[in-house]
């Protein structure tokens, strides 16, 4: 079994993220985590309430964290994920309950108690609560077996010409956790625009009877048509599940080994997830970037997570 922590701000993607690794039998979910980003900290905290609830996920701590960014401001993005930061599904009223410790607390608790190398995060959303946790104890680096995370892009941006959301909204954080001595793979744009919920995609979803079946459905209507309203997308990229997906199984996307630095003081490209591609790659290099993702093998991965749920 494969330890994960997903720290997430549902999101649309990043529900999908959540029922991909509770219903894959290769992961052990230990909690979820919050943080602000594509709403604000409440209502994304709602809605991993919410998708728990749906998908009956019970047992897996779900922790708030981080309320705004390291050193910017708070900025959400109800253009792609509307006011409830999850719009489309009506939305249960959570009969769950969030853990009482705060995300960074919980994080730390069980990297710190569990065996060194064995604990994958997953971070889907922007890197504030990774970044407070590695300065509140640092030891974490040692022990976390990497960090797979969801956010930047070495070809492209969606948040500016060149920075993507999850790095941009806070960019201190990023350099941060990139900067950090752990193992870093980076699941950007490149990668996570080939996983686009195509109509074969939702069909193949909609012959699933089941009720999380339906909600992705629900969710991938709202999204796919936000998505094509604000970047013109014919078909909505599905990305924090690719950052799952890969934990899952490596071979469901190529990688390569370059360093990677965000940019912090740019005009044009605050934020930026800057990839050195040139030769040669330093031999100590601990960054990875995705590049080319087998569609099969990852929604495969998806309809056999959602046949699970049931
Ligand atoms: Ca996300």
């Amino acid at each position: 079994m494969k330890k994960i922590i997903l720290d997430c701000d549902p999101g649309h993607d990043d529900a999908i993220a959540i029922l991909l690794a509770h219903g894959n039998p290769e992961i052990d979910l230990l909690a979820i985590t919050t943080v602000v980003g594509n709403q604000t900290l409440e209502k994304v905290s709602r809605n991993a309430l919410a998708v728990a609830e749906i998908a009956n996920i019970i047992g897996v701590p779900i922790a708030k964290g981080c309320v705004r960014p390291l050193v910017r401001e708070v900025e959400v993005a109800p253009n792609i994920h509307g006011e409830s930061g999850m719009d489309g599904p009506v939305l249960p009223e959570p009969t769950l309950t969030l853990d009482p410790r705060h995300a960074v607390d919980l994080i730390i608790e069980l990297v710190m108690s569990h065996p060194a190398k064995t604990i994958t995060l997953v971070p889907t959303g922007g890197l504030t609560n990774i970044a407070m946790a590695v300065r509140k104890e640092p030891r974490i680096v040692e022990r976390v077996k990497e960090v797979v995370l969801m956010g930047g892009g070495y070809h492209t941006g969606n948040w500016s010409a060149v920075a993507e959301f999850n790095i941009k909204i806070d960019p201190e954080a990023a350099h941060i956790v990139f900067n950090e001595k752990w193992k870093v793979t980076m699941v950007g744009l490149d990668l996570t625009h080939q996983a686009l919920a195509t109509p074969d995609v939702v069909e193949k979803i909609a012959q699933i009877p089941t009720k999380p079946a339906k909600f992705v459905l629900e969710l991938l209507e709202f999204f796919g048509k936000m998505y094509k309203q604000a970047q013109g997308f014919d078909y909505p990229p599905v990305h924090d599940p690719c950052a799952v997906a890969y934990v899952i199984d490596p071979s469901v996307c190529t990688t390569k080994a370059v360093p990677v630095n965000i940019e912090l003081t740019g005009t044009h490209t605050l934020g930026m997830t800057v990839a050195d591609f040139r030769y040669p790659i330093p031999e100590n290099c601990h960054t990875q970037v995705a590049m080319k993702l087998d569609k099969d093998k990852f929604w495969g991965l998806i309809y056999d997570a959602l046949k699970r749920i049931g």
